[in-house]
């Protein structure tokens, strides 16, 4: 069974998405428990490759193949998950601010957060403030996630802070920022709960965010 788990593990973690399909099927149809094939295998290895990643050893690219070939098994384990009753550790909204359309760290993001557990209502690019309030109202959202890569979009993050306070959820939800040219002091000057400066340290952020 062990074996099975350091399979998937070793596969995300080197981008072998074929082996992660045939593996997390195998271990399902072996009546292994879903939740333990996502810890064991799919989130342990995508820890794996967020200390790598901040430790230099790889880069976006690398980081990019092994988080899809993470989301295939995912799609495959997802129907298991749900029926077992396994909760997601919470619900994050995601999305490029408005007027922004650079959606490649954003979808990185999204699928490392993804791989950590949590789900993902990932809204796309060129999201108004009002579109991020309603859906993480919708939602319930526990964390809501801005994504700027243009200095011209960075104060659409401001705006959306004050449409979550508009609609009165602000202080149930925590706010994270990122994209290249934001900075810990521009997160804290618009009031976001948090600033991470690539997807591994989003995930430890949001992690700290939810404890
Ligand atoms: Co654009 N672009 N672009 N572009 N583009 C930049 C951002 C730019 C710096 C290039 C340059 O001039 N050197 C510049 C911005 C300058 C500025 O604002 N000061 C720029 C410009 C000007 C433009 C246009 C205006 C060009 C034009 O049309 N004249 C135009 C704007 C369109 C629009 O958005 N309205 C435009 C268009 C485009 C393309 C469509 C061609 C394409 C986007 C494709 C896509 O995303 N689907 C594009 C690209 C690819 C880039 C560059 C080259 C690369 C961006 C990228 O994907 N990086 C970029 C130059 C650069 O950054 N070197 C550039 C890789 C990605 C993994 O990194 O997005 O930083 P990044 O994400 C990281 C972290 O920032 C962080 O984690 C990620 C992973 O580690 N992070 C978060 C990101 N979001 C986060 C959210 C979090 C937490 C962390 O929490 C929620």
């Amino acid at each position: 069974m062990e074996a099975t788990y350091q399979i998937i593990f070793n596969s995300i973690v080197s981008g072998d998405r074929d082996t992660v399909v045939i593996k997390v099927s195998q271990a399902l149809e072996e009546m292994q428990d879903p939740n333990e094939i996502l810890n064991q295998g799919l989130i342990a290895a995508m820890k794996e490759v967020g200390n790598r990643f901040e430790d230099g050893d790889i880069f976006v690219p690398e980081m990019l193949i092994a988080a899809r070939a993470m989301q295939a098994g995912l799609t495959i384990l997802k129907p298991h998950l749900i029926e077992s009753g396994v909760e997601a550790a919470g619900i994050v909204i995601i999305g490029t601010v408005q007027g922004d359309l650079h959606d490649i760290g954003k979808n990185l993001v999204a699928m490392m957060l993804e791989g950590a557990g949590y789900e993902i209502v990932d809204l796309g690019t060129d999201i108004s403030p009002e579109k991020f309030a309603a859906s993480a109202r919708e939602h319930k959202a526990a964390i809501v996630g801005l994504s700027a890569l243009l200095t011209t979009t960075m104060p659409s993050m401001k705006v959306t802070i004050e449409a979550l306070e508009d609609i009165g959820i602000r202080d149930q939800v925590k706010v994270i920022v990122g994209g290249a040219p934001l900075t810990e002091s521009f997160a804290k000057e618009i009031g976001a709960d948090g600033y991470a400066q690539d997807a591994s340290r989003a995930v430890k952020l949001v992690e700290s965010l939810l404890k």
